[in-house]
């Protein structure tokens, strides 16, 4: 068999390797711990622990610079990016975009934790801005029912109730029935930290930078981007706005250029 055929059959067998994201479509990466359950229950409090969910905010920022996306959300142990329409790091591919986003969210998470961990990632794709706010809203109402169900799970567990025995007292429970529970329990689940219900939002603010021009010796503004870490987001139509809002920017196009 000639060489050339033999690398055509062999590469035939990459069969994913050409999957790209549609064109010009809206695309977040979404990045889950692997076995996160099992990771967690003897390292960090429960059910919201400020140290683990500020090591999820740095990866999340990190995930956000190397990915060059416009917004990352992140709850629990899982992580959103939501790529610009016009990404064009790694020519859309997907196995890239998985593998290296998986990748660098775990290395990130590992060196900031002083653990090994893994994360898996995954693609959503949306066609229109509606369909984008619908999903930040989406995974922000999965933020707000986890942390109602994590609060009550764990104060019946401290109260000394078995897994079983909390279990079934929550089964198929009302929103308002829970809330009655912690209140019960002395606790008001509208006074809870805003980051545990709503989860973390990080995006890119402009900001006007003075530098010095030393050939015409005068003072000038130049606009310059950092990054902005939400710990109070806004719900419902308000962070729908404010998601908009993030959608409507640019993507850095120097970054870009520098990846
Ligand atoms: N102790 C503690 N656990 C947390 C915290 N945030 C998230 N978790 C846990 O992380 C887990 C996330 O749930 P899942 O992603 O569904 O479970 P998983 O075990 O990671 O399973 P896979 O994602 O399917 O691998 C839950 O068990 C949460 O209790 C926290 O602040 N403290
Ligand atoms: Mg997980």
């Amino acid at each position: 068999m000639k060489t050339s055929d033999f690398e055509k059959r062999m590469r035939a067998g990459e069969c994913f390797h050409n999957l790209r994201m549609l064109p010009a479509a809206w695309v977040v990466l979404r990045l889950d711990g692997h076995g996160f359950t099992r990771f967690t229950s003897k390292r960090f409090e429960k059910p919201f622990d400020a140290t683990f969910h500020e090591y999820m905010i740095q990866t999340a920022q990190n995930l956000l610079e190397r990915f060059q996306g416009l917004y990352a959300y992140t709850e629990s142990d899982e992580i959103s990016i939501l790529l610009p329409r016009s990404w064009d790091l790694f020519d859309r591919e997907l196995e890239k975009a998985f593998s290296l986003s998986a990748a660098f969210a775990s290395s990130s998470f590992t060196i900031a934790c002083g653990e090994a961990v893994q994360f898996d990632s995954r693609a959503w794709v949306g066609a229109r801005e509606e369909d984008v706010v619908d999903y930040f809203r989406w995974r922000q109402t999965d933020a707000t029912r986890c942390a109602l169900n994590g609060w009550c799970y764990w104060t019946l567990r401290k109260a000394g109730k078995s897994v079983g025995q909390a279990t079934s007292d929550l089964h198929g429970k009302s929103v308002a029935f829970k809330n009655e529970l912690l209140h019960q329990h002395g606790i008001n689940f509208n006074d809870v930290p805003l980051w545990q219900r709503r989860g973390t939002g990080i995006h890119w603010e402009r900001y006007e930078k003075e530098g010095y021009d030393p050939v015409r010796g005068v003072v000038v503004k130049a606009s310059r981007r950092r990054i902005k870490i939400d710990r109070e987001l806004p719900m419902k139509l308000d962070y729908g706005q404010f998601i908009e809002r993030i959608m409507a920017q640019p993507g850095d196009p120097e970054a870009r250029k520098s990846a």
